[in-house]
């Protein structure tokens, strides 16, 4: 059965209209005779899925009047280089935002390389400094993940006030700012994280009006770890083999979609949901970056 239209929470709808927002705001700033922002993303290796969201920053930051360039750096690159390229990027005034994509190949220490963004332009909010102000409520960058995700509740209308929000995963990425962000004034929910040595995982999700699954398990979220009625929020994007598609993979989420459609209130798609989100919030910060 198709699902109801009514409950889908369209992300890829909801992020062209902030980026129409962010469109506005940069016009605006080059108007008052500014330059245009600028991004500086680092691509190493050829992770196919990386240089598939990577080719969709560049093409969101065009969209909205921001520049971009790409520095892609093979496999073999060393973690030194990879230093000197930041460093490189942080001196250089015309660089507003850096983003290092991840993963990193494994030779390489993904919290050194993040250690060595100035703060001031770490648009992905990965920065000790800045994920120190995120934690004390502090003016800054947001993550980009976890700030796409609670603008995609606001814009959609979903209260959070007194809510259960429970989050599935821990990473440093989503599940941990995510925690903090739904915890702030303004959003107030009240936030349980659960990870994969959670006992009785399925009692606790069951108890969420806010579930979020961010564990990078393709549906791994079945009907009945689900409330009636829950607003269920889906930051997986896993390639599935799938023989019928050109591609020879399709993208699911954590969320096995249309049984958990059926009993949500609301519920976000893979593709077309967290992802394009994540996008329009990072060029946010590359925007505020430059002012
Ligand atoms: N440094 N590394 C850094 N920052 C990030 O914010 C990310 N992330 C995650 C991986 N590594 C990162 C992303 O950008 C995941 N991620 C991301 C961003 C966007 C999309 C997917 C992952 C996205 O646009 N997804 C589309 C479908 C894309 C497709 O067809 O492959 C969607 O509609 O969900």
């Amino acid at each position: 059965m198709p699902v109801d239209a009514n409950k889908l929470i369209d992300g890829k709808q909801i992020a062209a209209d902030v980026r129409r927002e962010i469109k506005s705001d940069v016009d605006a700033h080059v108007a008052a005779g500014n330059r245009a922002p600028f991004l500086a993303v680092v691509l190493v290796g050829d992770n196919p899925a990386s240089a598939s969201y990577v080719r969709g920053k560049h093409r969101a930051a065009a969209e909205v009047g921001i520049d971009s360039e790409n520095l892609t750096l093979p496999d073999s690159t060393s973690e030194a280089e990879i230093l000197d390229v930041i460093k490189r990027l942080n001196r250089d005034e015309n660089v507003d935002g850096i983003l290092v994509q991840l993963p990193l190949p494994p030779h390489v220490d993904d919290q050194k390389v993040i250690n060595a963004i100035a703060p001031s332009k770490d648009v992905d909010c990965f920065h000790p400094e800045n994920v120190g102000k995120l934690m004390l409520g502090l003016p800054g960058l947001k993550p980009a993940t976890p700030a796409g995700i609670v603008e995609l509740l606001r814009r959609s209308g979903v209260e959070t006030s007194g809510k259960h929000a429970v989050i599935v995963g821990r990473s440093n990425i989503v599940g941990k700012p995510l925690a903090n962000l739904l915890i702030q004034k303004g959003v107030d929910c009240t936030v349980t994280v659960c990870h994969s040595r959670t006992r009785n995982l399925s009692e606790i999700t069951r108890q969420a009006d806010i579930l979020i699954a961010a564990i990078g398990r393709p549906e791994f979220i079945t009907a009945d770890m689900v409330k009636e009625g829950a607003v269920v929020i889906d930051v997986g994007i896993n390639r599935v083999e799938d023989d019928t598609r050109d591609r020879g993979y399709r993208l699911v989420g954590d969320v096995a979609f249309e049984a958990v459609a059926e009993i949500a209130s609301a519920i976000t798609p893979v593709p077309g949901g967290v992802g394009p989100m994540t996008i329009a919030l990072m060029l946010k910060n590359t925007l505020s970056a430059s002012i």
